[in-house]
């Protein structure tokens, strides 16, 4: 076939998140974040590897992060500001001097070499405080995010073209409200997972009109939001799999791009139906998924300038057999999910390499929506230890085909971001879960940053624009 190359303005980037790389977890009045709680009080819950008290020590090695990013010759670095180092009470009535000069130095290490800051606003670590608040299932939530973004927009405004509102409100809520494996871990779902889904969207929105009406005239950054989308197929063509697949792509794809790109806005109908069945089948008096005022869908239409979109693998449905005693975010989905036995694992069970699928997800937006623009705020593969990491490299490679078809295709993908820049801590599997271009030893004191093969062959597709280079 004929060569695809990335067009010259097409940008590239890698990824990292505050907890899971930042450490120095209570130093200079940082306050306490939902996972420091959750691994403190449930350090079995890490197998194997540690959690994010030490991390990468980015908060004193970021200028080491920043000669990497040079390293690799990328356009931007897109890290997140943790909320508790900038608010350690949640609220903007005490701000953290310290934790502002902390992100003031690191993003000025950013533009001496002109690598843009890509910033993303909430990934994960919520202050303790608000979380002892009810956290994202209360309503107030959406007014304490304006709160804190109203602090990071004043402080950073000026020097910031790309914001990242919130990251995987999936991940937040259904994730975070219905298991017990990831911070809050409050385990029960169905109910609260809903309202974290309404109030994160809400809060996304809120920061997005602040900084339209503020600050857009005057620095004119792009800010969106980062959606964890995976695709999804029928296991096979029998009408039962097809539907399961329909639905599961609703709850998971649709439950966040609607409220933001449909016509009609709100969130899916199929979503909201499903789950008023059954709800009064289970003896409710109304349906336990949220209602969005007209004024709420107006706020959130169109509140992105770009879908940020972290995309991993992709998943095999049919209808699930599993009966559940309680109301619950995979009772009203009622599905299984599967792979095919030859999509390779990753060193994290739910990673399979199936690079066909953002081709696909590609295609469905495309379809769907009618989107400004993509970016995929995150993609990458899990390893052991190794610096040799050939199995990352054929994911990449494969990825970039198929985004590159997507692309010819007609989706807007402007940039790609690899998560991540270095190993760090992957939440409740700890350090055990490698994902960097970058290995980290987190044995040493200075956690010492070794470049991967991976590493080598982004810079080199960099530089060239093409995947297959002639070497
Ligand atoms: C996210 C992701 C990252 C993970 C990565 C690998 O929410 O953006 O959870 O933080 O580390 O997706 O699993």
């Amino acid at each position: 076939g004929r060569i695809r190359r990335f067009k010259d303005d097409f940008m590239f980037g890698a990824s990292t998140a505050a907890y899971q790389v930042e450490g120095a977890w209570d130093l200079d009045g940082k306050g306490e974040s939902i996972w420091d709680r959750f691994l403190h009080q449930n350090p079995e819950i890490i197998p194997d590897g540690e959690g994010g008290d030490e991390a990468c020590d980015s908060y004193h090695n970021y200028k080491r992060d920043v000669e990497m990013l040079r390293e690799l010759g990328l356009d931007y670095y897109r890290f997140s500001i943790s909320w508790p180092r900038i608010l350690p009470q949640g609220f903007a009535n005490n701000i953290n001097k310290k934790g502002l000069e902390y992100y003031d130095n690191l993003i000025d290490e950013l533009l001496k070499y002109d690598i843009k800051p890509m910033v993303t606003m909430f990934h994960f670590d919520l202050p303790q405080t608000l979380q002892d608040l009810g956290g994202w299932a209360n309503p107030n939530s959406v007014q304490w995010f304006e709160e804190y973004a109203k602090v990071i927009f004043k402080q950073y405004a000026h020097k910031v073209p790309y914001w990242i509102t919130v990251n995987q409100p999936n991940f937040i809520c259904v994730d975070g409200y219905g298991g017990k494996e990831n911070a809050p871990g409050i385990g029960s779902s169905g109910i609260g997972d809903y309202m974290c889904i309404k109030n994160v969207m809400l809060a996304h929105a809120k920061a997005y009109r602040l900084y339209e009406k503020e600050y857009k005239k005057q620095f004119n950054a792009d800010v969106g939001i980062s959606l964890a989308l995976s695709w999804v197929d029928p296991l096979n063509n029998i009408t039962e799999n097809v539907e399961a697949a329909d639905i599961y792509r609703d709850f998971t794809i649709a439950m966040y791009v609607n409220p933001i790109w449909s016509k009609e806005g709100d969130f899916p109908r199929t979503v909201k139906r499903r789950v008023l069945e059954r709800s009064t089948a289970q003896g409710f008096p109304e349906s336990r998924f949220p209602v969005l005022s007209p004024e709420e869908i107006q706020l959130l239409k169109g509140s992105a300038d770009f879908m940020g979109v972290n995309h991993y693998t992709t998943f095999l449905v049919k209808p699930s057999e599993k009966q559940y005693p309680v109301p619950s975010f995979e009772d009203d989905v009622n599905v299984t999910l599967t792979y095919r036995p030859e999509w390779k694992q990753a060193q994290s069970k739910w990673l399979r390499s199936a690079p066909y699928g953002i081709y696909k997800l590609c295609l469905y937006l495309n379809k769907e929506y009618d989107y400004p623009l993509m970016i995929i705020t995150e993609h990458g593969w899990s390893t052991k230890k190794v610096l040799k990491d050939r199995s990352r490299v054929r994911n990449m490679r494969e990825f970039f085909k198929a985004l590159l078809l997507g692309i010819e295709d007609g989706a807007r993908v402007k940039g790609y971001t690899s998560w991540s820049l270095m190993d760090n801590v992957e939440w409740s599997a700890g350090t055990s879960e490698r994902f960097g271009l970058y290995d980290v030893d987190f044995e040493s004191s200075k956690k010492t940053r070794t470049a991967r093969l991976s590493a080598l062959v982004y810079k080199r597709i960099i530089e060239q624009r093409i995947v297959e280079p002639h070497w």
